[in-house]
């Protein structure tokens, strides 16, 4: 019979490649040293620190799935999960920067850019010299982008656009800006746009007052005329599935990410309950405390191996989208129910930043809204198996 290791039950240790093993624990030594000591006053301050890009540059966290040419490190996408794992452990804000970086805005310019957009700006976003961000969600367009109002007009040398994004990751500090507008000349359809900080009319404020992803700086983005030469538009692709195409890589990474999250809460839980003595025992020797700590260990497990097979059918370019719906939207969900449950689990210490455990439950209301939100993702799942769209 096999051992049992309470941290990995399903061995998934044995299931990665040595290559996928040294990257995670590259990625792991780099936030445990650099990102876990300052992610509490980051948070307390709401301050963001662009160097974070720069670091995660050095390390080969940026864009992991682009080759190399042009400035990525060409892994797989099990390897970009595992990244997605180690930087939410610490904070779904550095991840959420991260990921914006990698799926968002590089991945597209790879895709959907021509060669020499890929070549002006990838290697730097690669480094973390410049910073991207992602511009789909507006005011009144959230859930249902197709009713998205910013607008592309064409222009004799290229395009003017005029509208606003709000809620989006990164933009005040963004040096890049990946944005979606309705482009008359193409019949009204979605296209991509890169524009660049400095534009006449792009503005990125910042907002503020947020009670989640207090570490990750998030903005508008509003464009008064903006005015782009012919060489900013993304050519190769048009619709809806533009955007989709990049969501689909930032969701999977999610569903890793949130596992990072839920196992800080369930370790955490675990070592609080054995530390602590209430009525003459440690709380980890009650029967409902280990329950919950078995319920943490399931559904971490679950859905390891649940993302680790979307994961492998990611790089055999098998992966449905559906898939992926699956395994955001029950991570998701399943992360911010351990992360609520070890905030219960610490007591009164448990709403101190100090511990840790609310930071991940506050942080994950947002994950779990963003990128798709919870019931919307089982929207997409209930039209997958009836054949019948339910979202009006
Ligand atoms: P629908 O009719 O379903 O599709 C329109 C077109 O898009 C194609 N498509 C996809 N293509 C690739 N991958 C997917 N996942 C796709 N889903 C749809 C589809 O084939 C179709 O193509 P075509 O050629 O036939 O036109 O579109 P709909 O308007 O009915 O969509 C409904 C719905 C709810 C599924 C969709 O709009 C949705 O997913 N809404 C959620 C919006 C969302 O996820 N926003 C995320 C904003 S970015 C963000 O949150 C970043 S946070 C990052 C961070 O900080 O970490
Ligand atoms: P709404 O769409 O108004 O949804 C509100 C509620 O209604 C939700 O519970 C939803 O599930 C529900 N709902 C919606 N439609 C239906 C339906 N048909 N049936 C049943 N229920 C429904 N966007 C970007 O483009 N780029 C970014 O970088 C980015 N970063 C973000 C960072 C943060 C911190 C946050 C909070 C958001 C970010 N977003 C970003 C935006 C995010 O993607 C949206 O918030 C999300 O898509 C939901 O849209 P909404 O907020 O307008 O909510």
């Amino acid at each position: 019979l096999g051992q049992f290791d309470w941290e990995d039950p399903f061995r998934v240790e044995d299931q990665l490649t040595e290559d996928e093993r040294m990257i995670r624990d590259s990625a792991r030594a780099y936030c445990q040293e650099k990102l876990q000591p300052r992610v509490l006053e980051a948070f307390e301050d709401e301050k963001t620190d662009p160097a974070i890009f720069t670091e995660m540059g050095e390390m080969g966290l940026l864009g992991t799935t682009i080759p190399e040419e042009y400035g990525g490190i060409g892994a797989g996408y099990v390897s970009y999960g595992l990244v997605a794992r180690e930087v939410e452990r610490v904070d779904s804000g550095y991840r959420s920067m991260m990921s914006v970086q990698s799926s968002l805005v590089m991945y597209p310019i790879y895709a959907y850019g021509s060669e020499e957009q890929r070549l002006k700006y990838l290697p730097k976003l690669a480094t973390g010299e410049w910073i991207g961000c992602f511009g789909l969600t507006e005011p009144d367009a959230g859930s249902d982008p197709a009713g998205m109002k910013t607008r592309a007009v064409k222009t004799d040398g290229g395009y003017v656009l005029t509208g606003s994004k709000m809620w989006i990751s990164n933009s005040p500090i963004a040096d890049v800006f990946v944005v979606w507008a309705k482009s008359e000349a193409h019949g009204g359809k979605i296209r991509g746009f890169i524009l660049e900080k400095g534009m006449k009319g792009l503005s990125a404020p910042k907002i503020g007052k947020k009670m989640s992803l207090r570490a990750s700086i998030t903005g508008e983005i509003v464009m008064d005329n903006v005015e782009v030469g012919e060489d900013a538009l993304l050519p190769h692709v048009e619709g809806l599935k533009g955007p989709f195409g990049c969501l689909n890589r930032a969701r999977y990474g999610i569903s890793w990410g949130v596992l990072g999250a839920a196992e800080f809460c369930w370790h955490a839980s675990r070592q609080y309950g054995l530390d602590r003595h209430q009525f003459k025992r440690p709380l980890a020797q009650t029967q409902l405390f280990q329950k919950k700590l078995a319920d943490m260990q399931t559904e971490i497990s679950l859905g390891m191996q649940a993302s680790l097979r979307v994961g492998r059918l990611m790089d055999e370019a098998k992966a449905a989208p559906e898939m992926i719906s699956i395994v955001k939207r029950n991570n998701c969900g399943k992360a911010l129910d351990i992360a609520r449950m070890a905030r219960d689990m610490h007591g009164g210490n448990g709403i101190s930043l100090e511990f840790g455990v609310i930071r991940h439950m506050v942080n994950l209301e947002t994950v779990n809204t963003y990128e798709g939100a919870h019931d919307v993702h089982a929207l997409i799942l209930g039209r997958a198996q009836t054949g019948l769209q339910a979202f009006f």
